[in-house]
């Protein structure tokens, strides 16, 4: 088959069209693991940079100058969301997210500023857009938001944890209060990833990456409905929407419940079985970060196997491929050269 272009190629692998060979982004592939996101970030804060589509592209664009890949992701964060929401979020220099107003009782999600919000949020559509004018068609691009489960985690903790269990407490005490505050959150998301489709993006990603916490029948009883209020919406207008689970192997068997098209898998998912469960989704993932570590020639051999299985199953198509989270920031931008280069090779 000729050789695609990267934005052909990923539009291609989302509509389960025939693919030269499987295109390749690879989660927070803009970040602090490069030396010009650094740079940017010694001039600017995080929300500055944010705010800044000029900056948001800049740093949106950089991985696509360095490695061959076939697809950028919008530079944002999930806690915008929040932050439109009044939570006031703040990033302190090399700790986590905090919020000042946390989620605990009925009259904290009273004092949501719900209205106007999705305004507030304009400046993430923003940035599509220059991003989408800036690489003039030549690269696919991604929007994003947080699955709302992810969001409340955050939103009641008040930062960041390991296994966030103010929120797990309230989902089983408060049991009205979070289905309230998921569907708020639901809401708003539902509407700012419209915006962000709307702007230029050709598809969009739900990071659930707390949702694996949670056993399946919670993720059935409060995730499920909540992310199906974002993606009925959604794709009743034609949008194609990924969702992201991390841990939430033990969730597949109800993932298909979501209503999405596609699903990232975390690195912990065995990618046959998930074929075989959902032969007509598109499919994600699904390295191990840490390969991105360990030097060159485990990147290299894992990602030749793992391009084996996809065209075992698939011939290829409707699979892209990823890693099963985000690249750490201690990894070296050579091994990440080494990973789309091998990718590359396979076409
Ligand atoms: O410069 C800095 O110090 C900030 C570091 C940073 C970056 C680079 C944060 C703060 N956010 C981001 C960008 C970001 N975040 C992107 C775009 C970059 C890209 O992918 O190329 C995306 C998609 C996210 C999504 C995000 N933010 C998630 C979901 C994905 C995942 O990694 O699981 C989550 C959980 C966050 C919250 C967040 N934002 C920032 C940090 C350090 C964190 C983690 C907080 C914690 O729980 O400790």
């Amino acid at each position: 088959m000729l050789e695609m272009e990267p934005r052909e190629r990923f539009l291609a692998a989302l509509n389960g069209a025939p693919v030269d060979r499987p295109p390749v982004w690879l989660m927070r592939q803009a970040g602090r693991y490069l030396p010009d996101y650094r740079e940017v970030r010694k001039h600017a804060g995080f929300w500055e940079l944010c705010h800044s589509p000029e900056l948001t592209t800049r740093v949106a664009q950089e991985p696509l100058a360095r490695f061959k890949l076939d697809a950028a992701i919008v530079f944002s964060d999930i806690l915008v969301v929040p932050e439109a929401l009044g939570l006031g979020v703040t990033f302190g220099a090399g700790e986590g997210p905090q919020l000042a107003h946390r989620l605990s009782g009925p009259a904290d999600l009273a004092a949501w500023k719900v209205e106007g919000a999705a305004q507030r949020l304009g400046f993430v559509s923003d940035a599509v857009r220059h991003l989408k004018g800036a690489l003039n068609g030549s690269h696919g691009i991604l929007g994003f938001a947080g699955a709302p489960f992810t969001l409340l985690a955050y939103c009641t903790e008040g930062g960041g944890s390991d296994d966030f269990l103010e929120a797990r407490v309230m989902l089983h005490q408060q049991s009205a209060l979070a289905e309230r505050a998921l569907a708020t959150l639901a809401d708003l998301t539902a509407e700012y990833l419209e915006a962000q489709c709307a702007a230029g993006a050709d598809t969009v990603q739900l990071f659930d990456t707390w949702g694996g916490l949670l056993d399946r029948e919670d993720y059935m009883r409060f995730c499920v409905p909540a992310i199906r209020r974002i993606t009925e919406p959604l794709r009743a207008k034609g949008r194609k929407v990924l969702l992201f689970v991390r841990g939430g192997q033990h969730l597949l068997p109800v993932l298909g419940e979501a209503n999405v098209d596609g699903f990232s898998l975390d690195w912990r998912v065995d990618w046959r079985e998930a074929r075989t469960r959902y032969p007509r989704h598109v499919l994600q993932g699904n390295l191990d970060p840490a390969l991105l570590l360990a030097g060159e020639a485990p990147v290299r051999a894992a990602t030749a196997s793992l391009i084996r299985t996809m065209r075992e199953a698939d011939h290829g198509t409707r699979c892209i491929l990823n890693l099963g989270h985000g690249i750490h920031k201690d990894t070296p931008p050579q091994t990440v050269a080494a990973l789309c280069d091998e990718v590359a090779a396979h076409g």
